[in-house]
């Protein structure tokens, strides 16, 4: 991963903030947006690029591109100094809460000196916001909602940002000398939605240098703990990372142990009780002797409790254990099952990348087949028309000659109204090979209402999958009320599949939802609904979700060879 580029990235996405609060020019508010975005997402590291490199970073321009040449040889954007120099600290505070927006986080800290989040519940709890001009009982009552969801969120982080640094520190490990294994465990290994803090599991005769190492990284701002056998650090994005070194005959225990999850390990050290046996993270004993039986793999820690290995995502004490006694656990799907993928976006809509560079970056996937489904016309800011969206169908025409082995769909991202309709009439839809449907307005239809909508989207012949279906933001919007159950039913008898989306701030279906779905006989998406390239490397977030959910690979469409999936596809 290149660290220059998510620095970068926070930099814009912080320039296009700080121009939000002091009410600067919205439509350079959305490129800057827009550019932090395609930053992030591109593969090259910046650290090395010119400004005409830079320049070729998809929607960066000659301004955009100074700016980083300036963040690359001062580690900053001086604009962005200035900024924050002229904008109270409390002002940024406040416009983290994800339901203020800057120029209400403005007002309340010119009229009531207000500049901290804490200090905003209080004035709010008092009934001292309601007079301001532009508030009232609603605005307090959503403020109030933004700042639980922000507590809920608390000190986690979704899954990609510990994931990056998880694998920066266990490759960087890796190579000290006398570390024979080095792994992450914890909630990130069982790819939980969000993480607490990351458990990296070293194996070494010798931890003293691992443990050099690893305080020595340069992004470590803190070290909370440092011992001979656990060390526990801060990071720049104030992650807590702890490093457990064992010795290289106690993998397999340690492993298992520090996997978790917790719920978990108190079942198999009930199991290893009940045979006579003590688990810890030193190996499996017999509680009798205390001779050490096994140790070194998990494998061999699982089948000495009479029990399968059993995956990582699979271990919340979900009903795991029975399954294994019982020899019916499931084959999960991995990201090799995956033949293709049905969303994606370009930069004819609101993607950062061309078609054939989106179309290259799934070949190379090694993807058997892809769908191109950009935004459709009721989502305005996107602009799209019949027309651009005919002219896209010919240029993915043109582009399949290049690549023999991907066949390319042309699909859309309908807009599911609140009504539950879609944005073309049906012989419109008919042109198209697979159609997303999608909730991106109106998220607080009352329950009944938005089970009817997403009801009816099933209902609809020409929606093939329902994208995002909670349209939950993790940290940032909850997801919308529907009789999921309903909408289970609809799905499975109508042949609508539910997608598994990506995005690390997504991950939409959750998997506890996934696995009640498929209990109706739903049947799956896993998408990326990449808008960049990088965004491709997203799919094994929804991957382990859908591990997560206990999903097979005859549950997720895009796992079947294309003629089972153009079979679906007709919804007969
Ligand atoms: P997180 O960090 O909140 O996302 O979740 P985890 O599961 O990574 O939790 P963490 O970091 O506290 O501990 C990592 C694993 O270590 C945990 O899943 C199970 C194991 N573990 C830690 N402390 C205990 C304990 O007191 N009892 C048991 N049985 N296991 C523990
Ligand atoms: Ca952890
Ligand atoms: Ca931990
Ligand atoms: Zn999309």
């Amino acid at each position: 991963m290149a660290r220059a580029n998510d620095e970068a990235a926070d930099l814009i996405q912080e320039l296009a903030d700080l121009l939000s609060i002091t009410g600067g020019d919205a439509y350079k508010i959305r490129a800057y947006e827009k550019a932090a975005r395609a930053i992030a997402g591109y593969p090259e590291d910046i650290s090395g690029l010119d400004l005409a490199g830079l320049k070729k970073i998809p929607t960066v321009g000659d301004a955009i591109a100074k700016k980083l040449l300036d963040y690359l040889a001062t580690g900053t954007i001086r604009q962005v100094e200035e900024l924050r120099a002229q904008i109270p600290a409390g002002v940024r505070a406040l416009t983290s809460i994800p339901t203020l927006g800057p120029k209400k986080a403005m007002a309340v800290y010119e009229a009531l000196g207000i500049s901290s989040v804490p200090e905003l519940a209080e004035a709010i709890r008092q009934g001292r916001l309601r007079d301001l001009r532009g508030f009232g009982a609603k605005t307090e009552e959503n403020i109030l909602h933004g700042i639980e969801l922000m507590q809920q969120a608390g000190e986690r982080v979704l899954i990609d940002v510990a994931a990056d640094l998880a694998e920066e520190i266990v490759a960087e490990l890796s190579r000290v000398t006398g570390c024979v294994r080095c792994t992450y465990a914890g909630s990130l290994r069982r790819m939980r939605e969000t993480i607490g803090d990351i458990d990296v599991l070293a194996a070494s005769g010798d931890p003293g240098p691992l443990m050099e190492a690893f305080t020595a990284l340069p992004y470590v701002t803190e070290v909370i703990a440092r011992g001979e056998k656990k060390t526990s650090v801060r990071t720049v994005k104030g992650l807590q990372v702890d490093l457990r070194v064992v010795p290289p005959e106690s993998w397999g225990a340690a492993l298992q142990y520090f996997t978790g999850s917790q719920a978990h390990n108190i079942r198999t050290r009930e199991i290893a009780v009940r045979a006579g046996l003590k688990l810890s993270e030193y190996g499996l004993f017999d509680a009798g002797t205390d001779e050490l039986i096994v140790s070194e793999t998990e494998e061999e820690v699982y089948q000495r409790l009479g029990l399968p290995w059993i995956p990582p995502a699979l271990r919340e004490d979900g009903g795991e254990i029975e399954a294994a006694l019982a020899g019916d656990l499931p084959r999960l799907v991995t990201v090799e099952d995956l033949r293709g993928d049905l969303h994606s976006h370009t930069d004819l809509t609101d993607g950062t990348a061309s078609l054939a560079d989106m179309v290259a970056a799934a070949a190379g996937r090694g993807l058997e087949y892809y769908a191109v489904t950009d935004h459709a016309p009721n989502l305005f800011m996107q602009r799209m028309t019949d027309e651009k969206a005919l002219a896209q169908r010919e240029e993915i025409r043109a582009l399949q000659e290049r690549h023999p082995g991907l066949t390319l769909l042309h699909g859309t991202e309908l807009n599911i109204d609140p009504d539950g309709g879609v944005d073309w009439d049906a012989d419109f839809l008919a042109g198209f090979d697979v159609c997303v449907a999608s909730v991106h307005s109106h998220f607080t239809q009352d329950k009944a209402e938005m089970t009817r909508r997403l009801v009816r989207a099933c209902e609809n012949p020409h929606v093939h999958v329902i994208g995002h279906p909670t349209a939950r933001l993790i940290g940032r919007r909850p997801p919308v009320d529907a009789d999921w159950d309903e909408v289970f039913k609809a799905a499975a008898r109508t042949g609508t599949a539910l997608e598994i989306d990506a995005f690390p701030d997504r991950l939409d279906l959750p998997a506890d939802l996934i696995r009640r779905a498929k209990r109706f006989g739903v049947k799956f998406s896993i998408d990326t609904d990449a808008h960049a390239v990088g965004h491709h490397r997203n799919i094994r977030y929804a991957v382990g979700t859908a591990q997560r959910g206990w999903l097979t690979p005859d549950d997720v469409i895009n796992t079947w060879p294309l003629d089972r999936l153009r079979a679906f596809l007709r919804k007969t």
